[in-house]
Protein backbone atom coordinates (compact mmCIF):
# COMPACT_ATOMS: atom_id res chain seq x y z
CA UNK A 1 0.00 0.00 0.00
CA UNK A 2 1.30 3.45 -1.14
CA UNK A 3 0.98 6.10 1.46
CA UNK A 4 1.95 9.68 1.14
CA UNK A 5 1.78 11.74 3.78
CA UNK A 6 1.07 15.58 3.64
CA UNK A 7 1.82 18.73 6.19
CA UNK A 8 -0.03 21.92 6.18
CA UNK A 9 2.81 24.02 7.88
CA UNK A 10 2.89 27.56 8.38
CA UNK A 11 6.18 28.86 10.35
CA UNK A 12 7.08 25.35 12.07
CA UNK A 13 10.71 26.01 11.39
CA UNK A 14 11.38 24.46 15.29
CA UNK A 15 9.14 21.35 15.09
CA UNK A 16 9.12 19.96 11.53
CA UNK A 17 11.96 17.94 11.85
CA UNK A 18 10.48 16.29 14.67
CA UNK A 19 7.78 15.44 13.25
CA UNK A 20 9.04 14.31 9.55
CA UNK A 21 11.96 12.41 11.57
CA UNK A 22 9.26 10.75 13.49
CA UNK A 23 7.26 9.33 10.84
CA UNK A 24 7.44 5.31 10.18
CA UNK A 25 10.57 4.56 7.20
CA UNK A 26 7.74 2.29 5.79
CA UNK A 27 6.03 5.36 4.20
CA UNK A 28 6.76 6.18 1.15
CA UNK A 29 6.28 9.90 0.64
CA UNK A 30 6.57 12.75 3.36
CA UNK A 31 5.55 16.25 1.71
CA UNK A 32 5.25 19.69 3.36
CA UNK A 33 3.40 22.16 2.14
CA UNK A 34 4.91 25.20 3.30
CA UNK A 35 1.91 27.55 3.45
CA UNK A 36 3.77 31.75 3.21
CA UNK A 37 6.12 30.67 6.13
CA UNK A 38 8.66 33.46 7.03
CA UNK A 39 10.64 31.18 8.84
CA UNK A 40 13.50 28.36 8.00
CA UNK A 41 10.23 25.90 7.86
CA UNK A 42 11.29 25.35 3.96
CA UNK A 43 14.80 24.61 4.36
CA UNK A 44 14.26 22.31 7.30
CA UNK A 45 11.49 20.52 5.96
CA UNK A 46 13.76 19.39 3.09
CA UNK A 47 17.02 18.33 5.53
CA UNK A 48 14.97 16.08 7.37
CA UNK A 49 14.03 14.66 3.83
CA UNK A 50 10.60 15.93 2.79
CA UNK A 51 9.67 17.01 -0.34
CA UNK A 52 8.39 20.51 -0.17
CA UNK A 53 5.82 22.23 -1.76
CA UNK A 54 4.64 26.02 -1.30
CA UNK A 55 1.56 27.37 -1.29
CA UNK A 56 1.39 31.16 -0.97
CA UNK A 57 -2.53 31.37 -0.61
CA UNK A 58 -2.76 31.05 3.37
CA UNK A 59 -4.91 29.25 4.67
CA UNK A 60 -4.98 25.27 6.37
CA UNK A 61 -7.44 24.07 3.56
CA UNK A 62 -5.39 25.69 0.64
CA UNK A 63 -2.08 24.01 2.41
CA UNK A 64 -4.08 20.71 2.39
CA UNK A 65 -5.16 21.49 -1.25
CA UNK A 66 -2.31 21.88 -2.69
CA UNK A 67 -0.42 18.45 -1.31
CA UNK A 68 -3.66 16.84 -3.08
CA UNK A 69 -2.85 18.38 -6.30
CA UNK A 70 0.50 16.79 -6.24
CA UNK A 71 -0.74 13.51 -4.88
CA UNK A 72 -2.95 13.27 -7.82
CA UNK A 73 0.95 12.78 -9.89
CA UNK A 74 1.43 10.12 -7.78
CA UNK A 75 -1.90 8.26 -6.97
CA UNK A 76 -0.89 6.82 -3.64
CA UNK A 77 -3.20 4.04 -2.03
CA UNK A 78 -3.65 6.21 0.68
CA UNK A 79 -2.52 9.63 2.22
CA UNK A 80 -2.23 10.23 5.95
CA UNK A 81 -2.63 14.40 7.24
CA UNK A 82 -1.28 15.38 10.16
CA UNK A 83 0.13 18.84 11.73
CA UNK A 84 3.53 20.32 11.44
CA UNK A 85 3.69 21.75 14.98
CA UNK A 86 4.74 18.09 16.61
CA UNK A 87 1.72 17.87 18.38
CA UNK A 88 0.63 14.78 17.22
CA UNK A 89 2.45 11.48 17.83
CA UNK A 90 3.66 11.02 14.06
CA UNK A 91 4.68 7.25 15.35
CA UNK A 92 1.54 5.71 15.98
CA UNK A 93 0.82 6.50 12.17
CA UNK A 94 0.20 2.70 11.99
CA UNK A 95 -3.04 3.06 14.04
CA UNK A 96 -4.59 5.11 11.43
CA UNK A 97 -3.18 2.58 8.43
CA UNK A 98 -4.18 -0.63 9.78
CA UNK A 99 -8.36 -0.40 9.80
CA UNK A 100 -7.46 0.37 6.01
CA UNK A 101 -4.76 -2.27 5.56
CA UNK A 102 -7.06 -4.60 7.18
CA UNK A 103 -10.12 -3.76 4.54
CA UNK A 104 -11.75 -2.50 7.30
CA UNK A 105 -12.29 1.48 6.42
CA UNK A 106 -11.91 3.68 3.72
CA UNK A 107 -11.16 7.29 6.56
CA UNK A 108 -9.68 6.85 9.89
CA UNK A 109 -10.00 9.68 11.96
CA UNK A 110 -7.19 10.11 15.14
CA UNK A 111 -9.35 11.10 18.07
CA UNK A 112 -7.50 13.10 20.41
CA UNK A 113 -11.07 12.64 23.15
CA UNK A 114 -10.36 8.50 23.57
CA UNK A 115 -6.16 9.38 23.53
CA UNK A 116 -3.69 9.87 25.91
CA UNK A 117 -3.74 14.38 25.84
CA UNK A 118 -0.83 15.54 28.03
CA UNK A 119 -2.84 18.13 30.25
CA UNK A 120 -3.18 21.85 28.38
CA UNK A 121 -2.29 20.09 25.23
CA UNK A 122 -5.68 20.87 23.40
CA UNK A 123 -7.47 24.07 25.13
CA UNK A 124 -10.73 24.10 26.87
CA UNK A 125 -12.10 25.94 23.87
CA UNK A 126 -10.49 23.11 22.11
CA UNK A 127 -12.46 20.74 23.82
CA UNK A 128 -15.66 22.03 24.09
CA UNK A 129 -16.09 23.06 20.11
CA UNK A 130 -14.77 19.37 18.94
CA UNK A 131 -17.82 18.23 21.45
CA UNK A 132 -20.45 20.31 19.54
CA UNK A 133 -19.26 20.07 16.46
CA UNK A 134 -19.41 16.16 16.77
CA UNK A 135 -22.95 16.42 18.31
CA UNK A 136 -24.49 18.18 15.35
CA UNK A 137 -22.64 15.90 12.98
CA UNK A 138 -24.31 13.02 15.22
CA UNK A 139 -27.83 14.85 14.72
CA UNK A 140 -27.97 15.22 11.27
CA UNK A 141 -26.23 12.74 9.44
CA UNK A 142 -25.97 10.13 12.48
CA UNK A 143 -21.64 10.46 11.94
CA UNK A 144 -20.11 8.79 15.16
CA UNK A 145 -16.87 10.58 15.93
CA UNK A 146 -15.27 12.18 18.60
CA UNK A 147 -12.93 14.53 17.35
CA UNK A 148 -11.88 16.93 14.53
CA UNK A 149 -8.57 16.02 14.64
CA UNK A 150 -5.89 16.90 12.46
CA UNK A 151 -4.51 13.18 12.24
CA UNK A 152 -6.09 11.21 9.53
CA UNK A 153 -6.11 8.79 6.80
CA UNK A 154 -7.87 7.99 3.87
CA UNK A 155 -7.68 6.50 0.59
CA UNK A 156 -6.57 8.59 -2.07
CA UNK A 157 -9.41 8.08 -4.73
CA UNK A 158 -11.74 8.39 -2.08
CA UNK A 159 -10.73 11.85 -0.74
CA UNK A 160 -10.44 12.81 -4.40
CA UNK A 161 -14.21 11.90 -5.04
CA UNK A 162 -14.99 13.98 -1.74
CA UNK A 163 -14.16 16.94 -3.79
CA UNK A 164 -12.78 19.12 -0.83
CA UNK A 165 -13.23 22.87 -1.40
CA UNK A 166 -12.61 24.73 2.05
CA UNK A 167 -9.50 26.97 2.35
CA UNK A 168 -9.71 27.47 6.08
CA UNK A 169 -10.25 25.94 9.29
CA UNK A 170 -13.31 24.01 8.05
CA UNK A 171 -11.17 21.71 5.92
CA UNK A 172 -10.85 18.90 8.77
CA UNK A 173 -14.94 19.08 9.09
CA UNK A 174 -15.50 19.30 5.66
CA UNK A 175 -13.99 16.05 4.76
CA UNK A 176 -16.24 13.89 8.16
CA UNK A 177 -19.09 15.20 6.90
CA UNK A 178 -18.76 14.55 3.01
CA UNK A 179 -17.37 11.21 4.47
CA UNK A 180 -20.30 9.98 6.11
CA UNK A 181 -22.64 11.34 3.59
CA UNK A 182 -20.54 9.59 0.40
CA UNK A 183 -21.17 6.58 2.62
CA UNK A 184 -16.99 5.84 3.26
CA UNK A 185 -16.30 3.12 5.86
CA UNK A 186 -15.10 5.39 8.79
CA UNK A 187 -13.54 4.36 11.80
CA UNK A 188 -11.37 6.20 14.75
CA UNK A 189 -8.69 5.36 16.30
CA UNK A 190 -7.02 6.72 19.92
CA UNK A 191 -4.17 9.24 19.42
CA UNK A 192 -2.16 10.68 21.75
CA UNK A 193 -1.43 14.52 21.87
CA UNK A 194 1.14 16.56 23.46
CA UNK A 195 1.81 20.48 23.68
CA UNK A 196 2.65 22.28 20.71
CA UNK A 197 6.12 23.08 19.92
CA UNK A 198 6.46 26.99 18.73
CA UNK A 199 3.68 29.66 18.28
CA UNK A 200 0.09 28.84 19.10
CA UNK A 201 -1.86 30.00 15.53
CA UNK A 202 -5.46 28.83 16.37
CA UNK A 203 -6.88 27.86 19.10
CA UNK A 204 -4.25 29.30 21.27
CA UNK A 205 -5.52 32.76 20.05
CA UNK A 206 -8.60 34.60 20.66
CA UNK A 207 -9.24 35.53 16.83
CA UNK A 208 -7.88 32.05 15.83
CA UNK A 209 -10.58 30.32 17.80
CA UNK A 210 -13.16 32.77 16.37
CA UNK A 211 -12.33 32.21 13.39
CA UNK A 212 -12.33 28.58 13.44
CA UNK A 213 -14.83 28.23 15.49
CA UNK A 214 -17.62 30.26 13.14
CA UNK A 215 -16.22 28.86 10.17
CA UNK A 216 -16.65 24.95 11.50
CA UNK A 217 -20.24 25.75 12.63
CA UNK A 218 -20.53 27.68 9.38
CA UNK A 219 -19.82 24.48 7.29
CA UNK A 220 -21.94 22.07 9.05
CA UNK A 221 -24.93 24.55 8.77
CA UNK A 222 -24.25 24.68 5.02
CA UNK A 223 -23.95 21.06 4.46
CA UNK A 224 -26.93 20.59 6.54
CA UNK A 225 -29.16 22.29 4.45
CA UNK A 226 -27.67 21.50 1.66
CA UNK A 227 -29.55 19.26 -0.67
CA UNK A 228 -27.66 15.55 -2.89
CA UNK A 229 -27.35 17.38 -6.25
CA UNK A 230 -25.62 20.42 -5.41
CA UNK A 231 -22.95 17.82 -3.48
CA UNK A 232 -22.77 15.87 -6.73
CA UNK A 233 -22.72 18.49 -8.51
CA UNK A 234 -19.20 20.16 -6.98
CA UNK A 235 -15.59 19.29 -8.60
N1 LIG B 1 -3.24 28.81 11.51
C1 LIG B 1 -2.79 28.38 10.36
N2 LIG B 1 -2.16 27.20 10.35
C2 LIG B 1 -1.69 26.79 9.19
C3 LIG B 1 -1.85 27.56 8.02
N3 LIG B 1 -1.30 26.87 7.03
C4 LIG B 1 -0.81 25.76 7.56
N4 LIG B 1 -1.03 25.69 8.89
C5 LIG B 1 -0.64 24.57 9.79
O1 LIG B 1 -1.79 23.98 10.38
C6 LIG B 1 -1.46 23.29 11.56
C7 LIG B 1 -2.43 23.65 12.68
O2 LIG B 1 -2.20 24.93 13.20
P1 LIG B 1 -1.98 25.17 14.77
O3 LIG B 1 -1.43 26.54 14.92
O4 LIG B 1 -1.17 24.07 15.36
O5 LIG B 1 -3.46 25.13 15.33
P2 LIG B 1 -4.08 24.36 16.58
O6 LIG B 1 -3.51 23.00 16.63
O7 LIG B 1 -5.56 24.54 16.52
O8 LIG B 1 -3.66 25.19 17.82
P3 LIG B 1 -2.25 25.31 18.51
O9 LIG B 1 -1.52 24.03 18.28
O10 LIG B 1 -2.53 25.61 19.92
O11 LIG B 1 -1.62 26.45 17.78
C8 LIG B 1 0.00 23.65 11.85
O12 LIG B 1 0.80 22.61 11.36
C9 LIG B 1 0.18 24.93 11.01
O13 LIG B 1 1.53 25.13 10.69
C10 LIG B 1 -2.51 28.80 8.06
O14 LIG B 1 -2.66 29.52 7.10
N5 LIG B 1 -2.97 29.17 9.27
MG1 LIG C 1 -1.59 22.57 16.78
Amino acid sequence: MQVLVIIPAFNEARSIGHVIGDIPDAIDEVVVVNNASTDETEDNARAAGATVLREERRGYGSACLCGIAYAETRQPDVVVFLDGDYSDHPDEMDRLLDPIRRGEADFVVGSRMTGEREPGAMLPQALVGNRIACTLMRWFWGARFTDLGPFRAIRFADLLALGMEDTTYGWTVEMQIKAVRAGLRCAEVPVSYRKRIGVSKITGTLTGTAKASAKILWTIARYAVAPAPVLRGER
